[in-house]
């Protein structure tokens, strides 16, 4: 089981990926734009939610080619890839039988992630599935749970949680771990038995599995020193930029560092405005996580239709020069 965990401090480079129905808009909304998350376009610009979730009838991305995606990660010295399967607003980008906002009911109907998972592991690429615990879609979700009704409402939500990675891990056996989000909010901090329960069931099942340790935000510190637990801490972020500096920062924890390329933009933003980084910061980064044990996540943010913009592409076939040379 430990092997997992062995290899996955061997990855060094890997490489982000934030899709879902808010590459549709990328940023933009009636004319609205703003210099940070796309995937946070249904909050920042106050978007109802029965339109923003109306978005599902426009998901038909033409373009995407999984396999083009794997080489262009190969091609960069990618080892892992972490993909959001599910990120704030719900929507699944695979046919989850647990709720009706997926992939399964737009227009282009058939699985992503899958597809993706094959992709990414006949290049030789790890995948890890991101998932967030917030879920903007779900009648159960709170963000505090202050009255009966809140509480009622949201053991639901738990149910259909635990429901969902349950049916991710059984979908997609060769995933090697889950990134978790959106865990940050009083309802879940207040969650930790039941936490540790689904951690337990979910270890039981798929022994080795890497957990990150944003899933339980209330212990952060203690769990990134719990070297057992095969947990990965995150150093974040693209605003942070909280890399650490020597290697007593990183107090002995496995760590993965996510970066994206402009300021804290995930999702595919048409403005993507602000310092683009260029392939030399990024090599430089890549080098700094390294030599202090972690890995260096890179983050690309596919449009739409499924392609990925040329910029991204252009960074990742830099990157890989330099990768090549040093592998
Ligand atoms: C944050 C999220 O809110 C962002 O949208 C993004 O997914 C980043 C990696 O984590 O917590």
């Amino acid at each position: 089981t430990d092997s997992v965990m062995a290899k996955w401090r061997g990855y060094g480079l890997g490489q982000f990926i934030h899709w879902g129905l808010y590459a549709i808009p990328g940023g933009e909304w009636n004319g609205k734009t703003y210099n940070g998350a796309a995937e946070w376009i249904r909050s920042w610009n106050g978007i109802p939610k029965s339109t923003y979730d109306s978005l599902i009838y426009k998901f038909n991305p033409t373009k995407f080619n999984p396999e083009s995606w794997a080489k262009t990660a190969k091609q960069m010295g990618a080892k892992y890839v972490t993909i959001t399967t599910k990120h704030h607003d719900g929507f699944c980008l695979w046919p989850s039988k647990y709720t009706k906002y997926t992939v399964a009911n737009s227009p282009y109907k058939k699985d992503i992630i899958g597809p993706l998972v094959n992709a990414y592991n006949k290049e030789g690429i790890d995948v890890i599935l991101y998932f967030s615990i917030m879920d903007w879609n779900q009648p159960g979700w709170r963000y505090e749970i202050k009255t009966k009704e809140d509480s009622i409402a949201f053991e639901g939500f738990k149910k259909f949680t635990r429901n969902q990675l349950l049916e991710l891990l059984n979908k997609y056996p060769t995933a090697k771990g889950l990134w978790f989000d959106g865990t940050w909010d009083k309802s879940w901090v207040k969650q930790a038995a039941f936490a540790d329960e689904l951690e337990k069931e979910m270890r039981a099942l798929r022994p080795g599995l890497i957990i990150g340790s944003r899933f339980r935000p209330d212990d952060f510190g203690k769990r990134h020193n719990d070297s057992n637990g095969r947990l990965m801490g995150d150093y974040e972020q693209g605003w942070e930029r909280k890399i650490p500096n020597k290697i007593e920062d990183v107090h002995g924890n496995d760590w993965d560092c996510v970066m994206t390329v402009p300021e804290n933009q995930w999702g595919y933003n048409k403005a993507w405005n602000g310092h683009i980084k260029t392939v030399n910061e990024l090599i430089e980064m890549t080098a700094k996580c390294v030599s202090l044990g972690g890995n260096f996540v890179l983050n690309f943010g596919p449009k739409g239709d499924g392609s990925i913009r040329k910029e991204e592409i252009d960074l990742a076939a830099g990157i890989g020069n330099w990768m090549r040379v040093n592998n």
